[in-house]
């Protein structure tokens, strides 16, 4: 589809008390395609009046019609949802094509995944309950009850932008919550078009609010309004803790899904095809900007140097190109701002003495001039204490260390403030379950990637975050259990 097909010409509104709406102040932001740095549309931008008015419309519709609302019917409502959007996907998939530089082929196979989060929260909500409690007191009937937690603000990143919002909205909503929905301000056009789904859905005005803008003030406006009662977060650690910190003075619910920078442990009995494979993947997809992609590539002494050629070799006829050409498998990054940290990560890299290897050089070709594009790269030659071991890059970019023992591979991929993911490539089952049982992170994946799916849990350990997104651990994290004692005597 053309940009014209699926980009509206007038601002794209907020939603607020189930109407599409300006700001107060009329104020607007651009945004821009990443391929090309050409404006691609406007967006209302909320200010400290619109976040009010986001948030009492909320409140209001928690203690109002919201909270009575039968499970069942909630669940009715998200399926709804799932099969309005299904029939929008090939629209969306497009808009993020735009909007956040994704190659349509990649950006279609991730949107028409994006119904399922709804569905999967709609489904399991209908198990959601308490228990009954033998307490050691016959007087006293007691049980549990799981209520929802009241207002949730959902502050959402760049990189999957409607498929993150839909995997803090679907179990929020589930749980009988109702929400405000910060997107990125640079990618914020597929939510703000799937605002437009959810009256149709039958949701009541206000269990649903979108605002636009800046993380600070407006995400931050959320942060420290005493009436909502969760922060549900995907970012950067340098923005989580800051939302911790704030968070700190209502004493707020948090999710955070925050950095990582995951190893992969490539042992000298590996199906190397497999695990080469994985790594190719992990610097390709969504042009490395995936918070679980493995970033420490820490491959066996004996193996490293034809791993690291059948990676060149596979990386070199990599078709980087215009992001709505079906054909192009790695497009730009986000923003100018994104190019510019992960430039300078390869600067500090090459400062810090290690061996920056590029595979291609999209700067170099006419038709992606004035696009965010960089050329997948490995930093070799690298230790563990070098910053490009222990930063986020967010790019195309893998740091590869080598290693002799299984014990010293443990103990680098370890030695890391994140803990977000690992894998490990052996054909020994017995290091297979070792590994599992010694990586500290949050998904330890045995001979596959790390790719997250709806249905199974998924947050780091250490600065990686709090709290888990998907699964029924991210429908419990969304609601509290109030105990009820019943007198009986
Ligand atoms: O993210 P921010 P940025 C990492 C990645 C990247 C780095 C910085 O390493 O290079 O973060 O990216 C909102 N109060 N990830 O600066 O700032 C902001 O508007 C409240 C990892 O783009 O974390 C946006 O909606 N909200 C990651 C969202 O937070 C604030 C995905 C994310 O922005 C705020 C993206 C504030 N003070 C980046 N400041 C992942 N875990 O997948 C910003 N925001």
């Amino acid at each position: 589809m053309k940009r014209e097909d699926v980009l509206r010409s007038t601002p794209y509104p907020m939603l607020i008390g189930g109407r599409e709406v300006a700001s107060v102040s009329g104020k607007t932001f651009a945004t821009y395609d990443p391929s090309n740095g050409r404006k691609l549309a406007d967006v209302c931008e909320a200010g400290p009046e619109d976040v009010d008015r986001a948030v009492a419309a909320a409140y209001d519709a928690f203690h109002g019609p919201w909270r009575d609302v039968l499970p069942k019917d909630r669940s009715r409502m998200l399926m709804k949802l799932a099969r309005l959007l299904e029939s929008k996907v090939e629209a969306m998939s497009w808009l993020e094509c735009y909007d956040a530089g994704k190659p349509i082929a990649a950006s279609r196979a991730w949107l028409n995944g994006a119904p399922g989060t709804l569905e999967y929260y709609a489904g399991i909500l209908l198990g959601l309950a308490g228990e009954t409690l033998d307490v050691s007191d016959r007087t006293l009937f007691d049980y549990t009850v799981r209520e929802p937690l009241g207002v949730c603000g959902l502050i959402v990143p760049w990189n999957f932008p409607l498929s993150i919002a839909l995997l803090k909205m679907a179990p929020a909503l589930a749980a009988g919550n109702c929400v405000v929905v910060k997107p990125s301000e640079v990618t914020p056009l597929s939510t703000v078009e799937l605002g437009t789904l959810v009256a149709e859905a039958g949701f009541p005005p206000g269990v649903v609010n979108i605002v636009n803008g800046p993380g600070d003030p407006v995400g931050m406006a959320l942060v420290r309004d005493p009436r909502v009662a969760k922060i549900s977060f995907t970012g950067g650690t340098v923005t989580g803790k800051k939302i911790f910190r704030e968070a700190a003075s209502t004493v707020k619910r948090l999710t955070l899904e925050l950095g990582g920078k995951s190893a992969s442990l490539v042992f000298a009995d590996a199906d190397l095809g497999k695990a080469v494979g994985v790594a190719y993947n992990d610097m390709v997809r969504n042009s490395g900007q995936v918070c679980g992609a493995c970033t420490r590539l820490l491959l066996h002494e004996s193996i490293a140097d034809a791993f690291i050629e059948a990676l060149a070799a596979k990386l070199r006829p990599l078709r980087i190109g215009l992001p709505d050409d079906p054909a192009t498998e790695m497009g730009p990054l986000v923003s100018p701002v994104q190019l510019a940290r992960v430039t300078d990560y390869l600067e500090i890299g090459r400062n810090e003495g290690a061996n920056i290897e590029s595979y291609s050089d999209p700067r170099s070709r006419p038709e992606l001039a004035g696009g965010c594009y960089i050329a997948p790269t490995l930093i070799r030659g690298a230790t563990n204490a070098m910053r490009v071991a222990r930063e986020e890059i967010f790019g195309p970019v893998l740091t590869v260390i080598r290693f002799g023992s299984e014990e010293e591979a443990v103990r680098i991929a370890n030695d890391s403030s994140y803990g977000l993911a690992a894998c490990v490539f052996t054909s020994d089952a017995s290091r297979a379950m070792r590994m599992t049982r010694s990586l500290s992170a949050g998904t330890v994946c045995v001979n596959t990637g790390v790719r997250s799916s709806v249905d199974a849990p998924f947050g780091g350990f250490r600065e990686s975050g709090l709290g888990k997104e998907r699964g029924k651990e991210a429908l419990l994290d969304d609601t509290q259990i109030k105990n009820v004692r019943y007198g009986l005597a």
